[in-house]
C-alpha cells in the first residue's frame, strides 16, 4: 500500500512538472517573450547558487574525511605495508589537491563569468604554451607516480630472505587450509590426483598412494559390475567405460610418482592447520597459495597482501609482520581484533564463509605453537612405519603387483 502511495505521488509530481512548464510556455508567448530569453536577476541566483553547491560539496568532502576516516584500515603490520601506504598517501595528496582546484574553478568561473550581454568574450582557437603546459604537467606527474609505483612493487615482491617460514595457503570453495613445512624444514610435496577426505591436500607418501590407488581401484570393479550386471541405455554404458578409462589413467599417473623414486617422506612431519594459523613476528613469511577448484584470493588487509589463488599454479607472496596480534591489539584498542586471511575473489555461494585467522606473536610462542600442532602422520605411526621398513626388505610393493 505504502508503495502504491509513493508510485502515485511520483507521477502526480511527474504530472504536476509537466502542467507548469506548459503554463510557463504560455505565459511567455502570451507576453511575446522567447523562451530562451533569461533575465539578468535570474542567471544572478543561478551563479549564486553555483558557489553555494561549491562551498556545500566541499563541506561534504572534508566532512566524509572526518567522520569515516577512521574506517580506512589501521597503521600497516607489515614491513613492505608501511610503502604501500606511503605510495597510497602520495597519490591521495595528488588526487584531492587536483580535486580542489579543478572543482574550485569550474564553480568559481561560472559565477564570475556569469552572463552578461555587454561583455564580449575573447575568442582565441589555439596556443601552443598552453598545449605545452597541460601536456608536460601530467606527463611529469604520471610518470613519476608510475616509477614510484614499480619501485615499490619491486620492493614487495622481492625474493624472501633463505630462512623464511614457509607457509602453503590452500583455497578451496569454501574454505582455507594452512600448511607448514614441519620439523624438517621442507615442505613435503603434494598432488592433486591424492586428494580424498583424509588427505584434503593431496600430500604424496607411500601410505596415500597406496590408499589413493585402493580407492581408484574399488571404483573400477564398482563400475565393472555395474556394467556386468545392469541392463543401460548406450550412452550410459559409454560414459561408465570413460569413467573406467579416467581411473586406469589416475592409477598410472599415480604409480609414476612411485617409480620417480623420490622421497616422499617430507610431508610425514607436514602440519595442516585450519581455522587459525601463526606467524612468528619480524621473520619473513613466505607463502605458497594454491587452489583446488575456482579463483580465489588471499586477501590480508592489515599486512597489505593480496595474492590470487589459481587452480593448477602456484603464486608466491612474502612479507615480514611488525606488529604482534597483543600490540595490534592496544593500538585498536579493541581486545577483540585479529588479523585475518580473507577470500578477496567472489568465488561462489558461500565465499564469505573463507575467512583465517592470523596470529602474530613472538618467535618463542610461535615454536611453541607449532611444536603443539599435530603433524601430517601422527610420530607413532611414523615409527612404526620406519620399523617394518627396515624389518623387510624393500620389494616392488604390493601395488605393483595388484596392478
Ligand atoms: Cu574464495
Amino acid at each position: 500500500m505504502e508503495k502504491l502511495l509513493l508510485v502515485l505521488v511520483v507521477i502526480l509530481a511527474v504530472v504536476g512538472i509537466a502542467q507548469i512548464a506548459k503554463v510557463y510556455q504560455v505565459s511567455s508567448e502570451l507576453q511575446k517573450r522567447r523562451e530562451e530569453d533569461i533575465s539578468p536577476t535570474s542567471n544572478k541566483v543561478n551563479a549564486n547558487l553555483w558557489l553555494l553547491f561549491m562551498i556545500a560539496f566541499f563541506g561534504f568532502f572534508i566532512w566524509q574525511f572526518a567522520a569515516y576516516g577512521d574506517m580506512l584500515l589501521p597503521v600497516a603490520a607489515s614491513e613492505h605495508g608501511m610503502e604501500v601506504d606511503q605510495l597510497f598517501n602520495v597519490n591521495w595528496i595528488i588526487l584531492i589537491a587536483v580535486f580542489f582546484i579543478v572543482n574550485f574553478l569550474l564553480f568559481f568561473f561560472s559565477w564570475k563569468y556569469v552572463h552578461n550581454k555587454n561583455r564580449k568574450a575573447y575568442y582565441f582557437a589555439h596556443d601552443n604554451k598552453l598545449e605545452l603546459i597541460w601536456t608536460i604537467i601530467p606527463t611529469i606527474a604520471l610518470a613519476f607516480l608510475i616509477i614510484y609505483g614499480l619501485k615499490v612493487w619491486n620492493d614487495v615482491t622481492d625474493e624472501p630472505s633463505a630462512d623464511a617460514v614457509q607457509v602453503q595457503l590452500y583455497a578451496k570453495q569454501f574454505d582455507w587450509t594452512a600448511r607448514y613445512a614441519g620439523p624438517d624444514g621442507v615442505m613435503g610435496e603434494s598432488n592433486y590426483l591424492l586428494i580424498t577426505s583424509q588427505n584434503p591436500l593431496g600430500l604424496i607418501t607411500d601410505e596415500t598412494i597406496e590408499a589413493r590407488v585402493i580407492e581408484l581401484k574399488e571404483g573400477i570393479s564398482k563400475t565393472e559390475s555395474k556394467l556386468a550386471n545392469e541392463i543401460l541405455p548406450d550412452d550410459q554404458v559409454e560414459e561408465l567405460e570413460d569413467r573406467i578409462g579416467a581411473y586406469k589413467r589416475q592409477i598410472a599417473k599415480i604409480l609414476n610418482f612411485k617409480q620417480s623414486n623420490k622421497d616422499f617422506s617430507t610431508a610425514y612431519d607436514d602440519i595442516i592447520v585450519k581455522g587459525e594459523f601463526h606467524l612468528p613476528i619480524r621473520r619473513d613469511v613466505s607463502f605458497n597459495i594454491n587452489s583446488r577448484d575456482v579463483i580465489h584470493s588471499a586477501y590480508m588487509p592489515h599486512f597489505r597482501a593480496q595474492m590470487n589463488a589459481v587452480p593448477g599454479m602456484t603464486t608466491k607472496f612474502a612479507f615480514k609482520p611488525t606488529i604482534t596480534t597483543d600490540s595490534m591489539r592496544t593500538v585498536m584498542d579493541d581486545a577483540e581484533f585479529n588479523y585475518i586471511l580473507l577470500c578477496n575473489k567472489v568465488c561462489g555461494s558461500a565465499h564469505y564463509n573463507m575467512q583465517m585467522n592470523i596470529v602474530v606473536e613472538s618467535e618463542k610462542d610461535f615454536a611453541k605453537w607449532l611444536s603443539e600442532q599435530k603433524p601430517f602422520v601422527e610420530p607413532e605411526s611414523m615409527k612404526a612405519k620406519k620399523e617394518s621398513e627396515e624389518d623387510k626388505v624393500v620389494e616392488d610393493g604390493p601395488l605393483a603387483e595388484k596392478n
